[in-house]
């Protein structure tokens, strides 16, 4: 389909049919949802209501106690099916995030893989939800212990990632036996519906999952809160801001629920003498201007040893003077739009405080000449600081890069660590000792330390997340499975006394 003959909206709307999202979502007066490619409006929804969403959770919270009971193996029935209309979909929903958050086709195509790779992560992990047998201090006991479901899980998410960070809690969630509810970020709506639609189609050739099992709710930040506040919802997996996240957790921890929290990002990497420049140019190029810096996982600092700061800079510039910036849905652009005005805003007010302390910034303008006023194209930005201050200490979801010179690694690894985020890092050297300093106790304090790649791009196998303000919660691979449980500890006497534990001693 060429990008040139369909509107965006037009484009949007035959993909939506195409996905099976209902024409009842079309409503008079509701919540835009707009394309950043041209600000422009794609359909009107019909937000949910408070009372909507308490009973999608009331549904949730019934569910869960037919679903629980379902073996897991079976539930991984499900979310094998909800792979398959993914992967028979790709197109169509990767299109979709494309018109709707602004990523690059082969970004928004990427979206869905990751979805699709969750997918057969989770179904696999439905025959090994494990828990250990403990050897018992008792005789003629044994002690084991269980995962059993933990109840209604919340999931609420942001627009950058708008459907591959819910499947990643979605897929985890459903076959560890809890039912799902979903607040999507209100810049990305439409992604969320066409989402839902997929999995409906998986529960009705699934046939036998309880109703209520998975529930959207459509609207802003009061239905957020909602989910936070209401009792029957046991886990609230939430990702975006760190102001969110402050919001949201004392909010958790006051009804004792469990919290899965993932927040800022700060990231950061090292370029070591040894580096290969080469491999190092590109990953950073893709790590910092990629989705528009618009990743929690994006590089934003850059450390550089000062005998390699003026081979590897020019080539830096080059590479961001020349990338391509435009229409997401053009094979050839690298960098689509910013999400709207308030974020090209940020970026702007970032970039004129590092110039006030000194910074030589290049490139970082808007380009009005892309789609005027509302939509929102920028330059991703250069910027070369005297010294780690002043906006390289936060987080600006803009693609902007921060760069600064080190001489020796121990205080470049303390720069990177002194901000307030600890999502993911990384370094770029060819000496084992660097880098085995870089991944030990003593080095990154990050939830994701890598060699010789960039920071961001993260595979599903792995645990995600990070430490200090990025939030401490863990999603995806690994045993992220775990925080979607309840462990119980079984402790089984199959002989005919009563040792007690410790060896008290109490005869009655
Ligand atoms: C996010 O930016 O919210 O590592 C998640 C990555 C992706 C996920 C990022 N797999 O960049």
């Amino acid at each position: 389909m060429a990008p040139s003959v369909l509107s965006v909206r037009d484009d949007a709307l035959a993909v939506l049919e195409r996905l099976g999202v209902p024409a009842s979502v079309h409503a008079q007066d509701g919540l835009p949802a707009r394309s950043p490619i041209g600000g422009e409006v794609i359909a009107t929804l019909r937000p949910t209501s408070r009372d909507e969403a308490a009973a999608a959770i009331g549904r949730a919270a019934e569910a869960f106690a037919v679903w629980r009971a379902v073996p897991a193996p079976r539930r991984g029935e499900l979310v094998r099916l909800f792979g398959e209309e993914l992967r028979a979909h790709k197109a169509d929903l990767g299109r979709l995030v494309t018109l709707e958050a602004g990523k690059i086709l082969s970004e928004g195509l990427g979206e869905v893989q990751e979805m699709i790779d969750i997918c057969d992560f989770a179904v696999g992990l439905s025959r090994q939800l494990h828990g250990l047998t403990i050897a018992t201090e008792r005789p003629e006991h044994r002690m084991m212990e269980v995962w059993h479901p933990l109840g209604v899980c919340g999931v609420i998410s942001a627009f950058n990632f708008p459907v591959a960070v819910w499947a990643w809690n979605a897929a985890l969630a459903l076959v560890c036996g809890d039912p799902v509810v979903w607040k999507p970020s209100e810049k990305t709506p439409l992604t969320a519906l066409a989402t839902h639609a997929l999995l409906e189609r998986a529960l009705a050739r699934f046939g036998a999952a309880p109703a209520g099992l998975a529930a959207v709710l459509i609207g802003g930040r009061d239905l957020g809160e909602d989910l936070v506040a209401d009792p029957r919802v046991a886990l609230v997996s939430a990702t975006g801001s760190t102001a969110m996240g402050r919001h949201v957790a004392p909010k958790l921890a006051a009804r004792f629920a469990r919290a899965i929290l993932e927040l800022g990002g700060n990231n950061a990497a090292i370029v070591a003498p040894s580096a290969d420049l080469d491999l190092a140019l590109r990953a950073i190029a893709f790590s910092a201007m990629g989705t528009a810096g618009q990743r929690c996982t994006t590089l934003r600092r850059l450390f550089v040893h000062e005998s390699v700061y003026d081979a590897l800079l020019p080539r830096l510039k080059a590479a961001y003077g020349s990338v391509r910036i435009g229409d997401p849905r053009d094979p050839a652009t690298l960098i689509g739009p910013l999400i709207d005005n308030a974020a090209a805003d940020g970026m702007a007010r970032a970039l004129d405080e590092a110039r006030a302390i000194g910074a030589t910034v290049h490139g970082g303008e808007r380009l009005r000449d892309i789609r005027g006023e509302v939509a929102a194209y920028v330059r991703p930005a250069l910027v070369e600081m005297p010294e780690q201050a002043g906006p390289m200490r936060r987080e600006t979801f803009a693609p902007i890069l921060y760069v600064t010179r080190y001489r020796d690694l121990d205080g470049a690894i303390a720069a990177q660590n002194a901000v307030a985020a600890g999502l993911s890092s990384s370094i770029f050297t060819g000496d084992l000792r660097e880098a085995e300093l870089f991944v030990s106790a003593a080095g990154s304090d990050c939830g994701i330390a890598n060699v010789n790649i960039g920071p961001s791009g993260a595979e599903i196998g792995g645990a995600f997340g990070g430490e200090k303000e990025t939030g401490g919660g863990r999603e995806s691979g690994s045993d992220a499975w775990k925080g979607y449980m309840r462990r119980a500890t079984n402790t089984i006497n199959y002989g005919r006394t009563l040792p007690l534990a410790q060896g008290v001693s109490f005869e009655v």
